[in-house]
């Protein structure tokens, strides 16, 4: 796996160094071994080897190391730099709120388990948690980072090029910690400014009969108790906000593909794809009802 911005790319250099440091000691200590092993007889000094082999040698090899890499660590910026775009995440159990800030405005958009950022710009992710203790990670473009409930931690990434990095939660964090996955949607500047442009509005209209069946019944199923669609339902946190879900690549944390008949399956056994998640499976609602609640959801962008 190829880093894909700075961050990554100076903790894959470290990490090679470090084994390199740690190969070659590794054959020192093996020619020595053998040396040992075919020598018969003859005078060592056990005081010399002592001393050379067990406190100046290694004091001097891990000093270098050490020396070389501290500086290598990213530096503790408290506040976002100039021109960082910043964006919030937060680790639910078990997805990620991701939201949006304009600072200009004030106005804030929030979405799900995708992030994405525009191509050579430094991000500043400020990360928390709500009930537990998770940690963000996407190798390919920085370290791991402990999201703690009641504290505000910080990231400061940036990618090269477009692409999608998927990271993953990298921290125990209860009985779905395996399936809270993520995506970084790295784009194009321009891209990246049309889709926040466009995930800043509420929901698009209803443009057939079907999806109107299909938001009907949400609203029926008290899916928006949880559930936040701009425009249609009332604030709701308790679940992903929807607004634009059809513009996401997977569902429920990289779990299912977004697809009519991945909504669907999902919203009939949420509990059987991830047991334990905070929503019910509705597995009583007729296929009619839930592939118009899945066609809406699609028309989502
Ligand atoms: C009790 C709260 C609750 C209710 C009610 C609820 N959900 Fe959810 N829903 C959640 C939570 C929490 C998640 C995230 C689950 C996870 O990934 O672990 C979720 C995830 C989803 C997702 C995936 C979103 C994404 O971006 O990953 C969809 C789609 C969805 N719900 C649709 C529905 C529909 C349709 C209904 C009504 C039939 C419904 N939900 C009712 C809590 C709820
Ligand atoms: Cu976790």
């Amino acid at each position: 796996m190829q880093a894909a911005g700075p961050a990554a790319q100076s903790i894959a250099t470290v990490g090679w160094v470090l084994f390199a440091g740690g190969a070659v000691v590794f054959i020192g200590v093996m020619l020595l071994l053998a040396w040992a092993l075919r020598r018969r007889g003859g005078a060592v000094r056990p005081a010399l080897w002592i001393a050379g082999g067990g406190i100046l040698f290694p004091g001097v090899v891990l000093a270098a190391l050490m020396a070389w890499s501290l500086p290598m660590a990213p530096a503790w910026k408290p506040l976002p730099p100039p021109g960082a775009l910043v964006i919030s995440v937060t680790g639910r159990m078990w997805w990620w709120e991701v939201r949006y800030r304009d600072t200009a405005t004030g106005s804030e958009f929030r979405t799900a388990n995708e992030i994405r950022i525009p191509t050579g710009q430094a991000v500043y992710l400020a990360l928390t948690s709500t009930e537990v203790i998770h940690s963000f990670w996407v190798p390919q473009l920085a370290g791991k980072t402990d999201m703690l409930p009641g504290r505000l931690q910080h990231l400061l990434l940036s990618a090269d090029k477009p692409g999608v990095y998927r990271g993953q939660c990298a921290e125990y964090c209860g009985e779905q910690h395996a399936l809270m996955a993520l995506n970084v949607v790295a784009q194009l500047p321009d891209e990246f400014a049309a889709w926040r442009a466009e995930q800043a509005r509420p929901a698009v209209a209803v443009a057939t009969p079907q999806q109107a069946l299909g938001r009907d019944a949400f609203l029926a199923q008290r899916c928006d108790a949880c559930h936040t669609v701009r425009g249609v339902t009332a604030d709701a946190k308790l679940g992903p906000d929807l607004t634009h879900v059809g513009s996401r690549m997977q569902l429920a944390a990289g779990t299912v593909p977004n697809t009519p008949q991945g909504r669907a399956d999902w919203i009939a056994h949420a509990q059987q794809h991830k047991p334990g998640a905070r929503m019910p499976s509705y597995e009583r609602l007729d296929a009619a009802t839930l592939a118009a609640i899945s066609d809406w959801l699609g028309s989502l962008k």
